[in-house]
């Protein structure tokens, strides 16, 4: 801090200390920040003051790579990507800024020469945690693709003001906390108290005919919410290009304060408010299960009317006819939480600008396209009629009016074919009648993709099979992929180290050059190098674990790491049954020789799935026993690591071996940790289930652990009338694994704690545990084998890390432009903001 003060009374000769990226006018960037905008003295500055001053100071250096980024989009009239998502997982900014910035280095130095430490300051970050899992993150990976590609986008979605909850483990069962993470402010985000729009709710609708004789809608809604435009710039990797992710908030129109003043029902009006407020309020903590909320249902179409309305303006604004829409926006749907826009974009073309239905129609088919992410059945959205005519009436009219025109075409295409028109239909005739979301965007959009090749090709064969049959063409697959410059430069620096010395840095860009490596596959050195930096951060983790939970891991041992949302489907508690598998072996024989082995796992339950969180407490609870029994001797210990997000993620994949990528074949959609492991080193064990199989491919079927049924074999065994009791019969070690879960024996003795889980093991088992249990332990027993010869394992490691190339982000997004997007790089140049260091002096 002293060093702080000096800097101060040093002259420094400036470049301009917004812009400037030398160690010394970094320096005195950082100095300034914390006085002009914290307002602190070096001497009662706490760490979170300095971290903002250092975030400011990274933030000034993106705005200039971004206005000039906004202002070459607007000139040169690029199309634009919006991608809507009502879920970004974008995880801390700092230290991605400071990389794709170039300034990771520099600002080590200059932080350092302050006295201050940037790993310290790193930590500080909230992360804004506005997504679930899977959906979210691969949000937050495809803008960092699109900025490094030069793709002019947007993000488009909902600044909740709590994101997903924070966990926190309490006598074995989770905890949910409410995310506050806007407490100490938010440095990335910049306010546009300009940018609005009025979002109707609500009401009835009149029917008029205009003076040009035109049959019109005039919708009177019961609530008008306001939302305000908050943007945080996304950078892409060593390019100019700074995209925007544009949060929409939600408040009350100004309209209210007048109205409470006037009418003296100063309360009534303050609960109007409120109800405006609670919009953006909290993001919704399902996971891959719908609930019919209808404060959910607001979230969607409050956000993508704000979109939509946004984009329309922009359009304008910059001289396009509101005819070209579709020319020049492209608007992707991450799932169908956004699919309302397909008939909001209707309304707004109808509506308010006065189009006719046919003009629109094609705008809106011409703009839309859709990702799936899930097959499964409880996911798929539909809304109750009710529910829906009571929140949005005007768009339930254009849905039938969108569905009555629909399936009359449909009708001459299949004629005598009811089946096929009652599965396309917008809506659902079942017992209670429902709007079906899938299909609304499906039948608005141009393209329809799945995530992985598995699942592009179970959704022509299942969910959308008549939509297959009626628009082929529509259908393709892009395989997801993780961004490398978050999931390895970022968060495994020692292996990037490690990889540049040998083949320079180019992959980062270029993933497909890891291939390079294989190359050194037989360099003893390197190899030894390899292993030493898994030792190294697995180390690392371990101290951490030790700090936070008082367990003591051993760093030698095999690390085994499952990672994910806790679902069913994804069989953490097959992953249990295998611990105790070996914990009875060790029992009946403690001399046993085996290969010791860290389980490792982290991931949030949805708050109210109630076996997910029995599977949370049966993990601690197994670990409690294991960890303890003085009987196996370290050989074996269990961690459940709490609050797994996208910050303690990036401690936890550098650190595996192991990969548990084991859903039941057919249930994940494709999955993207398997990708992140598989980039740091780990090996995978896994079944042929979402992008595994591609990663099996690539990476060689000799370095990946497969086990388990596949998909056709799973629909075959079920068809047949599965019966978990015939495999718990006829299997002794997995019989007395569960018997001994049934008895108490890790519940000090309560044979009702897992009651609920064993009979659903044993009476119903929707995904197969029992089934693919004694194929998961033979290849668990194969890993432990393999990972004796520790040569051996680091060549296979080397080479998943060498082959990984294709599930860079990067080709992803290469993908999508080329395929659906149709659109090209437009690669901005870094323009002087201040030309003669003016600008802070010029109005
Ligand atoms: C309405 C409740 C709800 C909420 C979220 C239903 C469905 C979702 C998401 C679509 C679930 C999700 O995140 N799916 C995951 O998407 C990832 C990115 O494509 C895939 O890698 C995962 O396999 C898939 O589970």
């Amino acid at each position: 801090m002293n060093q702080l003060n000096e800097t101060f009374n040093q002259h420094i000769e400036i470049e301009d200390d917004r812009t400037g990226l030398s160690i010394p006018t970094l320096r005195r960037a950082i100095a300034d920040n914390l006085f002009y905008v914290q307002g602190k003295f070096p001497s009662i500055a706490t760490e979170n003051d300095y971290y903002m001053a250092l975030a400011y100071t990274v933030r000034d250096r993106l705005l200039q790579r971004w206005l000039a980024s906004s202002n070459s989009y607007i000139e040169n009239k690029t199309r634009m990507v919006c991608y809507l998502s009502a879920e970004f997982l974008l995880g801390p900014h700092l230290g991605n800024n400071l990389i794709n910035l170039g300034i990771y280095d520099q600002i080590h130095r200059a932080v350092e020469e302050l006295g201050l430490n940037l790993d310290i300051l790193i930590a500080q970050e909230e992360e804004p945690g506005l997504g679930n899992g899977g959906l979210g993150r691969l949000a937050a990976c495809y803008m960092d693709s699109l900025a490094t590609l030069e793709i002019p986008a947007i993000g488009y979605g909902i600044r909740y003001e709590f994101g997903i909850f924070d966990q926190e483990i309490r006598d074995g069962w989770q905890v949910e906390i409410t995310d506050k993470w806007l407490r100490y402010g938010n440095p990335w985000e910049i306010c546009r108290p300009e940018i609005t729009y009025e979002v109707k709710l609500g009401g009835y609708i009149d029917h008029y005919t205009d003076h040009n004789g035109n049959y019109r809608s005039y919708w009177h809604p019961d609530l008008v919410v306001k939302g305000v435009a908050y943007d945080t710039p996304i950078l892409g990797y060593q390019v100019t290009n700074a995209n925007t992710l544009r949060l929409w908030k939600s408040e009350a129109p100004e309209s209210f304060d007048f109205q409470a003043f006037n009418v003296g029902n100063y309360y009534g009006a303050v609960d109007k408010k409120i109800v405006c407020e609670n919009i953006s309020k909290v993001l919704y903590p399902n996971d891959e299960q719908f609930e019919g909320k209808q404060l959910r249902l607001e979230q969607q179409y409050f956000f993508v009317s704000c979109s939509l309305q946004d984009m329309i303006t922009l359009h304008l604004l910059y001289g396009g006819k509101i005819e070209t829409f579709h020319e020049k926006f492209v608007a992707q749907l991450n799932d169908t939480h956004p699919s309302i826009g397909v008939a909001e974009l209707m309304r707004l073309l109808i509506d308010d600008h006065k189009l006719n239905w046919e003009k629109a129609w094609k705008i809106t088919t011409h703009t839309f396209a859709y990702t799936n992410h899930t097959l499964l059945p409880e996911a798929l959205e539909t809304w109750g009629l009710d529910l829906f005519a009571k929140v949005l009436p005007r768009h339930l009219e254009i849905i039938y009016e969108i569905n009555r025109r629909f399936l009359e075409e449909v009708a001459l295409k299949f004629p005598n074919n009811q089946g096929i028109i009652n599965s396309l239909s917008l809506i659902g005739e079942g017992d209670r009648k429902v709007v079906r979301m899938a299909n609304l965007a499906c039948v608005g959009s141009f393209a329809i993709n799945g995530v992985a090749a598995l699942h592009s090709q179970l959704l022509t064969e299942t969910v959308l099979h008549d939509w297959y049959q009626l628009s082929p063409q529509k259908f393709s697959n892009k395989t997801n992929g993780v961004t490398p410059r978050r999931w390895i430069v970022l968060s495994n620096p020692r292996l990037t180290n490690l990889i540049s010395l040998k083949i320079g840095t180019h992959w980062i860009k270029n993933l497909d050059e890891l291939r390079k490596l294989e190359e050194f596959i037989n360099d003893d050195i390197f190899c030894k190098s390899w292993r030493q930096v898994k030792t190294d951060i697995k180390k690392d983790l371990a101290q951490k674990v030790k700090q936070q939970q008082k367990i003591i891991l051993n760093p030698e041992s095999l690390f085994d790491i499952q990672v994910k949302r806790i679902h069913e489907y994804k069989r953490q508690h097959l992953n249990v049954l295998h611990i105790i598998t070996l914990y009875n072996r060790l029992k009946k024989n403690p001399k046993l020789d085996i290969v010791p082995r860290t389980f490792i796992f982290g991931g949030k339950a949805a708050p109210g799935y109630f076996m997910a969180k029995l599977i949370i407490k049966l993990i601690n609870s197994v670990g409690e026993v294991v960890n303890n029994d003085p009987d196996i001797h370290d050989r074996l210990k269990v961690v459940f690591i709490p609050d797994y997000n996208v910050t303690n993620s990036q401690r936890i994949y550098p650190a595996a071996d192991l990969s548990e990528q084991i859903s039941t074949a057919g249930k994940e959609a494709s999955g993207t940790g398997n990708m992140k492991f598989s980039m740091n080193g780990a090996l995978t064990i896994g079944t042929l289930d979402g992008a595994n199989v591609e990663i099996r491919v690539c990476v060689g079927e000799e370095n990946f652990f497969l086990f388990g049924l596949t998909t056709p074999e799973v629909a075959q065994i079920k068809n047949n009338g599965y019966n978990p009791w015939h495999y718990y019969q006829n299997n002794a070690s997995l019989k007395e694994v569960i018997d001994q879960i049934a008895s108490g024996y890790f519940s000090h003795g309560d044979y009702n704690l897992f009651k609920p889980f064993v009979d659903s093991l044993l009476y119903d088992d929707q995904y197969l545990l029992l089934a693919d249990y004694q194929s998961y332990i033979d290849c668990q027993d194969r890993v432990a084998e393999v990972y004796r010869n520790k040569e051996h394992w680091a060549k296979m490691s080397i080479l998943n890390v060498a082959r990984i190339g294709k599930f860079s982000s990067d080709r992803s997004i290469r993908d999508y432009c080329k395929d659906i997007w149709k659109v090209h790089p437009h690669p901005v140049e870094l323009i002087d903001l201040c030309p003669d260091g003016q600008c802070r002096l010029r109005n």
